[in-house]
């Protein structure tokens, strides 16, 4: 019980429609939030795998209103793909709990959800071809398209202000005023970055108020490894981890998967000579992206591309040195100075972007 951080997961596995003998479950993956397990169960000799997840209540305060999101965006999408014969491998489908409902909660009062395995693809933490860097965005943009039409009203928001970037600024601000660690002086040099940059924060939110970019149905989570590929044809199969599907702008989505697909370093590399935003992964992004939602995007939306992809990289550095700062209470971490160094990355990231933005705006233009 103890390599599964505490928790039966057999017992867990009873309270959900699943049938046949629980074999063994280990802890899976490398995201930064849930506590993802892959569990084998013996149906009639053959070992099927599951997905079993804990949702992290710390961060998701309401998990019952993010499994109603993640039930409506599943069932809409599984109706749309039911011709094609693959409804439960091009989307993610949830095992019911024993009474019907889409989660589970245990005696120590977690929410768990169950997940078909969806089996022969791979998920990458570092980009590795253009190809699959196509296959991402695109997978992405289908993805927002299939939920244009969905219905039943606006999707719950299950972390309000998420990609509110002025918002995370003053989080920054106010980490960095109480420097509960004192270790604002081992991030000086970062610190000094992002005030520095503090100006581009409000600029999609002034965009959107302005009515120039809509609100849509967006995915918002859109790392590179947030998104299944086939083990052998690497074509994208299936987006996964929808936690944070709800209303944004498509512009937060285009730019986390610039964010994560387009340098050849992990994001929690130390040698920062490593990080650049390559080219010819961004143009395959941007082909990627465009095949699928060029039908619907507006011309401003298609214009900040290469923007958007400086500003989320900026947001999610600011968001790992505000951890850094209060402690390491928001993103796992599995070393001393870790979000320190994904705060490094992300911010070597942004400078090589900038330095490349008219490149990227021409290349854009040209597509
Ligand atoms: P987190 O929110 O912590 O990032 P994810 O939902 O992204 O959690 O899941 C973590 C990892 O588990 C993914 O990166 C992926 O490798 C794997 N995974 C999640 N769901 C499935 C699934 N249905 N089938 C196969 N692998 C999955
Ligand atoms: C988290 O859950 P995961 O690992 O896919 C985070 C994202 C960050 C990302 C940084 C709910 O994503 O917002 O961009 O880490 N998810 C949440 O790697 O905060
Ligand atoms: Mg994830």
């Amino acid at each position: 019980m103890s390599s599964n951080k505490g928790h039966d997961i057999k017992s867990i596995c009873r309270n959900f429609q699943i049938s046949g003998d629980y074999i063994s479950a280990a802890p899976y993956g490398s995201g930064h939030i849930n506590d993802t397990f892959e569990v084998i169960i013996n149906q009639g000799g053959l070992k099927v795998r599951y997905i079993l997840q804990r949702i992290n209540h710390n961060i998701f305060k309401n998990p019952a209103a993010l499994m109603e999101n993640v039930d409506r965006v599943t069932t809409h999408i599984q109706k749309k793909l039911s011709a094609s014969g693959e409804a439960t491998r091009r989307t993610l489908s949830l095992i019911r709990a024993a009474d019907g409902k889409s989660y589970a909660k245990d005696p120590a009062g977690n929410f768990w959800r169950t997940y078909i395995f969806v089996e022969h693809t791979k998920s990458y933490n570092i980009i590795e071809t253009i190809e699959q860097a196509f296959q991402a965005a695109k997978a992405f943009g289908d993805f927002q398209k299939h939920l244009v039409d969905l219905p039943g009203g606006r999707l719950n928001e299950t972390i309000p202000d998420f990609h509110n970037t002025p918002k995370r600024f003053e989080a920054f601000e106010k980490a960095l005023a109480a420097d509960i660690c004192s270790r604002a002086k081992s991030a000086e040099k970062e610190i000094k970055f992002a005030i520095r940059k503090k100006e581009m924060a409000a600029t999609l939110l002034r965009l959107c108020g302005e009515g120039k970019i809509p609100e849509r149905i967006t995915h918002n989570d859109t790392k590179l490894n947030n998104v299944l590929l086939d083990e052998k044809t690497g074509e994208a199969v299936c987006v996964i981890d929808l936690d944070t599907v709800m209303p944004g702008l498509a512009l937060y989505d285009f730019g986390d998967l610039v964010r994560t697909s387009t340098s050849p370093a992990a994001e929690d590399e130390k040698d920062l000579s490593q990080v650049q935003m390559q080219m010819h992964m961004f143009e395959a992004l941007a082909r990627g992206y465009l095949d699928a939602s060029g039908e619907f995007l507006t011309k401003t939306e298609v214009e900040y591309l290469p923007f958007s992809g400086k500003l989320i990289t900026f947001e999610i550095g600011l968001r790992f040195l505000t951890d850094y700062l209060s402690g390491d209470t928001y993103f796992k971490i599995h070393r001393e100075g870790h979000n320190l160094d994904r705060c490094r990355t992300q911010f070597k990231l942004v400078e090589s972007i900038e330095a490349q933005e008219d490149e990227m705006q021409e290349l854009i233009k040209n597509i």
